[in-house]
């Protein structure tokens, strides 16, 4: 695999298969990258960007880019968390969103964390679940297991599990009851703590830069509406827009244009007050970067 990447070229580890391939591609491509594989997924070559993308086990991944084998990696904070991998967490990617749970049989007397008092605890995350008890100061026996946590407390291997979760229906099927969230993860992009190669970390650095300006893009709409123009003040103060709104003469007289970015998460209270004062014809729009 190695003699196929161009050593020119920067790295970025991408889980080969399961929860975060489709995402961690979705980014690139809506970064603008024109990614080319091979087929057989154990590389891929970037089109328009000095990159080489690796498809690997995503535990592996914090490990490579410490070691710097790889310079950039796109992995969930547990694993870097559990696997105490010293990289540079670049930027949160919001995707992959999970918890790490303590969870009990729903019939268990067991209701808080201090019921777990020298108890087996079922994980694939024993670092983590270590330190989280260390830290409570309450001694419990750490069972390391790597799939199927979930049956553990109704085969009579733990008192309670501590495992991921997402929609929180693997815990409901197995009859389990969370008492307490010890972790919360996303991916993240991850680079080598020094690089001391300044052009490779110019390209990182560009790279951010993309993936930074398509996460701004996502978080806005572009709006476009008209509106009387005796309102123009009011509907300034609802969507002030990144400066200021984008205003054009109708050709219907004391009608004007108005054309701003309004955030996503407000979009629909935003267009609710613009309505109410009488602005019409509105249309969003996706935005596909935003530099600000
Ligand atoms: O196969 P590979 O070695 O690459 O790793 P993997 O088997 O750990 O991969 P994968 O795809 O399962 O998880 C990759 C990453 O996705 C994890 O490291 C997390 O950062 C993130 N993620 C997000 C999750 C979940 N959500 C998740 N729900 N990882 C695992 N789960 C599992 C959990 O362990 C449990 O078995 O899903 C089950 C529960 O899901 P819900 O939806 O029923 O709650």
């Amino acid at each position: 695999m190695k003699n196929k990447l161009d050593n020119n070229n920067i790295t970025l580890a991408i889980q080969k298969n399961g929860r975060l391939t489709k995402y961690s591609i979705d980014l690139l491509e809506k970064a603008g990258l024109v990614v080319d594989t091979d087929g057989q997924k154990l590389y891929a070559k970037c089109r328009n960007f000095p990159l080489d993308i690796v498809f690997i086990r995503d535990e592996d991944i914090p490990n490579l880019v410490e070691t710097g084998v790889v310079d950039m990696g796109i992995v969930g904070r547990n694993v870097i968390a559990e696997i105490n991998a010293l990289v540079d967490n670049k930027l949160q990617l919001n995707f992959g969103y999970c918890q790490l749970v303590i969870a009990v049989q729903k019939e268990s007397s067991i209701s808080a964390i201090r019921d777990l008092k020298n108890k087996n605890i079922a994980t694939s995350y024993p670092r983590i679940v270590t330190q989280y008890f260390q830290k409570m100061n309450i001694p419990v026996k750490i069972i390391q297991l790597n799939g199927s946590v979930e049956l553990s407390p109704a085969l009579n291997i733990a008192s309670a599990i501590a495992d991921l979760t997402s929609t929180g229906s693997t815990l409901a099927i197995s009859d389990l009851r969370v008492i307490e969230t010890i972790f919360k993860s996303q991916a993240v992009l991850i680079s080598q703590k020094v690089t001391n190669n300044d052009k490779r970390q110019n390209l990182i650095d560009n790279l951010i830069f993309r993936f930074k300006a398509t996460q701004n893009a996502q978080k806005f709409k572009y709006i476009m509406m008209n509106a009387p123009q005796e309102k123009l003040k009011q509907i300034i103060t609802i969507v002030p827009g990144l400066k200021s709104p984008t205003v054009t003469p109708l050709a219907a007289k004391g009608w004007v244009s108005v054309q701003t970015a309004i955030q996503e998460d407000v979009f629909w209270e935003k267009v609710e007050k613009l309505k109410q004062i009488g602005a019409s014809g509105i249309i969003a729009l996706p935005i596909e970067k935003l530099i600000t």
